[in-house]
């Protein structure tokens, strides 16, 4: 089946909706088994020395082994269910890219979010494609450019996958602002193509 892409960056990098990765039907499946299947952990984070509980749920699945900092946390690795390895792979064949990590979010609802931020860590490389999958209840994600401060503002629907790459993760920051208006669940895997030296 041919995908239909749309190109959301006017410079600096690219992000690429692809809305019908997944069919309705198995997305469905795929965020019920991800969701019961999942050991879900809830990390604290240190922002400026204030210690809380992350906004979401997650977990971090790497095959070269343990080891992930960000934001001064070390996340334990866990492995790839089969669902998790079926998804990866999809998102291999449509990006050209082996990805071999990926970071998985559960939104329990619109108070769930995630901070203006880059996937800009080391062990994703200098120019890292991330490879983006929802399930679940739509949310926006917002991207801002670091100089312009220009915004965009997308909705990512349950199948849908969003790849990030070239220059983006430079340039740009993503967000999924808290919002009072969803009351439902969704899971977002992010793969990425971590790099053996600083895997561990
Ligand atoms: O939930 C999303 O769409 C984005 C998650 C994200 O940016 C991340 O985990 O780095
Ligand atoms: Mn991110």
């Amino acid at each position: 089946m041919q995908l239909t892409a749309q190109q959301l960056l006017p410079f600096d990098g690219t992000a690429t909706l692809f809305k019908d990765f997944l069919s309705a039907d198995f997305a469905a499946q795929a965020f019920n088994q991800i969701k019961s299947e999942n050991d879900w952990e809830q990390p604290e984070i240190t922002i400026f020395g204030n210690t809380v509980l992350e906004p979401r749920l997650s977990t971090w699945h790497n095959e070269l082994g343990d080891g992930y900092k960000y934001s001064g946390l070390i996340r334990r690795s866990q492995p790839f269910s089969e669902m998790l390895a079926e998804i990866r792979d999809r998102c291999s064949q449509v990006t050209n890219t082996k990805f071999n990590a990926a970071l998985v979010n559960l939104y329990r609802n619109g108070q769930d979010g995630v901070g203006w931020h880059s996937d800009n860590e080391a062990c994703n490389g200098p120019e890292p494609t991330i490879a983006s999958v929802s399930l679940g209840a739509t949310r926006r994600f917002d991207m801002r450019h670091r100089k312009t401060g220009e915004t965009i503002k997308i909705q990512l629907e349950s199948g849908s996958l969003l790849v990030m790459a070239g220059k983006s993760q430079q340039y740009w920051v993503h967000q999924v602002a808290k919002t009072k208006r969803v009351h439902e669940p969704r899971i977002n895997l992010t793969f990425r193509r971590v790099i053996a030296e600083f895997a561990n």
